[in-house]
C-alpha cells in the first residue's frame, strides 16, 4: 500500500447543514502555524477587548478586527468602521494567509471569488457565548460568511431564517471552517457557553475568525 497515494484522506470532509451552509472539517489545519503567527501580529497591533452592546451589556466574547473594515458595537449600535475606536487608527491589514484561506474555503463551499474586506477576531474564554443572531450589518448579502474555528471546540447553533426555528447543534473543532451564503446567508446562529479545556494551539480558549464582505 502506498501511504501517499490516497489524496482523498487529506481532503477536508464537507458537511452540508442546510442549503448554502457547509462545514469544512479541518480545512484550516494545513495553515495552522502561519495563521497563529499572523493572528499574534494582529492582536499586538489591535488588542482584543470587550465591547458593549447597544442594550448596554458587556459582551462575554472579546474581539478585534483586521482588514479595511472592522465590526464594532457600542451604545449607539452595531456597525462596520475603518478605524479601531480604541486607538483611532486603521485596523491592521488582513494577513495574506487569512485572505487566501477565506477565499479557498468559500470556493470549496461553492462561492467563487470571495473577496473579504473585514475579518472579525473573537476570543472565547470558558463561559463566553454568543446569543442567536443574524449577520446583517453588511451592505449586500450576496457574499458568503466564512468562519474559522481555532483552539477549544465549541457548540455552534445553526438555525433557520426565522428566530423561532429550533437550531441544530454542531460541534466546531480546531481548524474547522464554516461557510454560509446564498439561501443560508441570513440564517440565525450563535455559540453556546464555552466549556473549560486545554488546547495545544490556544490554551484554555477558543478563537474564531469571521470573514465578511462588509462594504
Ligand atoms: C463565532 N461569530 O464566534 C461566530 N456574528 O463563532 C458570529 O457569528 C458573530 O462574533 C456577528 C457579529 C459578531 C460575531
Ligand atoms: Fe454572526
Amino acid at each position: 500500500m502506498n501511504l501517499f497515494e490516497d489524496l482523498s484522506q487529506c481532503q477536508a470532509r464537507r458537511e452540508e447543514l442546510s442549503r448554502g451552509a457547509v462545514v469544512l472539517r479541518a480545512f484550516a489545519l494545513p495553515d495552522e502555524a502561519e495563521i497563529l503567527t499572523a493572528l499574534g501580529e494582529v492582536v499586538a497591533e489591535a488588542p482584543l477587548r470587550h465591547m458593549v452592546t447597544p442594550g448596554g451589556f458587556r459582551m462575554s466574547v472579546a474581539l478585534t478586527n483586521c482588514g479595511s473594515y472592522g465590526w464594532v458595537t457600542d451604545h449607539t449600535g452595531y456597525r462596520y468602521q475603518p478605524t479601531d475606536p480604541d486607538s483611532g487608527k486603521p485596523w491592521p491589514r488582513m494577513p495574506d494567509v487569512f485572505r487566501k484561506l477565506a477565499r479557498d474555503a468559500a470556493a470549496t463551499a461553492g462561492f467563487e471569488n470571495f473577496g473579504p474586506d473585514a475579518c472579525l477576531v473573537n476570543l472565547y474564554e470558558p463561559g463566553a457565548r454568543l446569543s442567536l443572531h443574524q449577520d446583517k450589518n453588511e451592505r449586500d448579502f450576496n457574499a458568503p460568511i466564512v468562519s474559522v474555528s481555532l483552539g477549544l471546540p465549541a457548540v455552534f447553533m445553526w438555525g433557520g431564517l426565522r428566530r423561532q426555528e429550533r437550531p441544530a447543534r454542531v460541534q466546531l473543532a480546531h481548524g474547522d471552517v464554516m461557510v454560509w451564503g446564498g439561501p443560508a446567508r441570513l440564517c440565525f446562529h450563535g455559540v453556546l457557553p464555552l466549556a473549560d479545556g486545554c488546547h495545544h494551539a490556544t490554551g484554555g480558549r477558543r478563537i474564531n475568525l469571521t470573514f465578511r464582505k462588509a462594504a
